[in-house]
């Protein structure tokens, strides 16, 4: 067959296969597959099967295909409604879990969910697992099967790593042998359900029809809008909301070092900042970490920098980034006022995780301010409430030290009493790297009190 009629068969062969496949997704009948059961797969896994699909997902991990076949979530954290679902759909058997790709060779449709880290050097995209995941599903994709890639990729993925893979392993051509697309997740560790469930999606697809194959899907789930676009488009909105997110922190930080240089106070520039129309400034604080921000900032850069090498997203990274090591010189400010030097001191580190009441540590800004300050000789002491490794007694945790630095506002922090706390610090500075306490409220129970943004170099 020539090319032109390879083409010409492609044009007409499929629409017709995707709309046959839009009628076994109205009907249930359609057979899916989730490749990638951690937080992101697994939720989506769930209510899939809830919303009535066969579901098989592929893991990777034995021990976490054994705990989902057992209706057991292994995600830890407090993830509302997740446990129950998960329960359901092991029970009716509409979510099955394997490490064996080749129980997909029935799957319609299915969905990679896979991690896409940086590299910590170079910021560079790591796509080993998508890469690994498109070779193994390729090799058992069923002709006419809808590929949809939910993991956070960098612009250009799609076209430049993910379709000629699976090209290559099932020797079909895109939009004829089989179909792709890309579906950002939008979700967040602690609302993982109710995000998939109110969050508006883009479906971004290769052709128009196969977006509008991958809406009709993502409409059995989500409540919110199903927006159609292509797939670089896709990858572009969910890279740069991040960014967008991540160049917004970063103003905050900045604008907090500002008010610490001349003795404004951030939290009151803020609020009036923010009643001028349109000005919605963010939270200044000791840093950016996550398994979105942080990544998806130079997933967005790597996208464009053989044509156009980003400035602002960059700088900004590297604002976020310094936070830690700002709080490392607030502590060493309010040593300094003691005539303390830093490797005759004990500090603790209160907060660990990366975000407040949550138990996820990945690229938590505390690592960070912990290396500095092992690296200036301190012992250094870390509380954390919602890591087990961290969660003694925080009045142990305290006692003794020579500075204590707030790095996440767990709420349980926010109940604490200044004066009790003042009366078992050998040394009494406290650096607020979230601003959660009241800073002339712990200047009268005596500590030397920096917060971040707070005027404190100026004094
Ligand atoms: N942070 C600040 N100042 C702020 C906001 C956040 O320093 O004003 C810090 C946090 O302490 C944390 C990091 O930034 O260390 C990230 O915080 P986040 O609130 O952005 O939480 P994430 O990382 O879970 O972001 C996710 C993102 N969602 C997805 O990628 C699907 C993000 O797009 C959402 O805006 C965010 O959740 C959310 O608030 O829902």
């Amino acid at each position: 067959m020539t090319f032109a009629e390879l083409h010409k068969k492609g044009e007409r062969l499929g629409p017709k296969r995707l709309g046959e496949l839009r009628q076994r997704i109205e009907t249930r009948e359609a057979v899916l597959g989730v490749v990638g059961l951690g937080y992101v797969g697994l939720s989506v896994a769930s209510m899939l099967a809830d919303a009535g699909f066969r579901v098989t997902g592929v893991e990777i991990k034995p021990e976490r295909v054994a705990l989902i076949n057992a209706g057991r979530s292994p995600i830890g954290g407090k993830e509302p409604g997740l446990a129950d679902l998960l329960k359901q759909v092991a029970v009716t058997g509409h979510l099955r879990a394997t490490t064996n790709y080749a129980q997909l060779r029935e799957a319609d449709v299915v969905l990679i969910d896979v991690e896409t880290p940086v590299d910590d050097e170079y910021h560079k995209p790591r796509f080993e697992a998508l890469r690994a995941a498109c070779l193994s599903l390729g090799a058992v994709l069923k002709e006419g099967a809808l590929v949809i890639v939910e993991s956070t990729i960098a612009p250009g993925t799609i076209d430049r790593l993910v379709k000629p893979l699976l090209e290559e392993t099932t020797g079909w051509r895109e939009g004829v042998g089989f179909f792709l697309g890309h579906c950002p997740e939008r979700v967040m560790p602690g609302k993982l359900i109710a995000h998939l469930r109110t969050l508006s999606r883009v479906c971004g697809g290769s052709t128009p029809e196969t977006a509008e194959t991958m809406a009709t899907l993502y409409r059995t789930i989500v409540a919110a809008d199903v927006d159609l676009a292509d797939c670089v488009t896709a990858e572009l909105v969910k890279t740069a909301e991040n960014a967008y997110r991540d160049v917004n922190i970063a103003f905050a930080n900045e604008l907090a070092l500002v008010c610490e240089a001349t003795g404004g106070d951030f939290l009151r520039v803020r609020e009036l900042v923010n009643k001028s129309p349109g000005r919605n400034v963010l939270m200044a604080g000791a840093g950016v970490g996550g398994h979105c921000i942080p990544k998806d900032s130079w997933l967005l850069s790597y996208g464009a920098e053989d044509k156009m090498p980003l400035r602002l997203v960059p700088t900004a990274r590297a604002v976020n980034d310094d936070m830690p090591g700002h709080m490392a010189r607030l502590l060493k400010t309010g040593l300094n006022r003691h005539g303390k030097l830093p490797t005759e001191t004990r500090i603790t580190i209160m907060g660990y995780t990366y975000l407040e009441n949550s138990d996820d540590a990945r690229n938590s800004p505390s690592a960070a301010l912990e290396a500095i300050l092992q690296g200036w000789g301190v012992q250094v002491i870390i509380h954390d409430p919602f890591l087990a490794r961290y969660d003694g007694d925080w009045q142990r945790a305290v006692k003794d030290a020579d500075g204590i630095a707030f790095m996440v506002a767990h709420d349980v922090y926010r109940s604490l009493a200044l004066p009790s706390l003042r009366e078992m610090v050998r040394t009494p500075v406290l650096v607020d790297g979230r601003n959660i306490f009241d800073g002339a409220a712990a200047r009268a129970a005596g500590f030397t009190y920096l917060g971040v943004g707070r005027g404190s170099l100026a004094e």
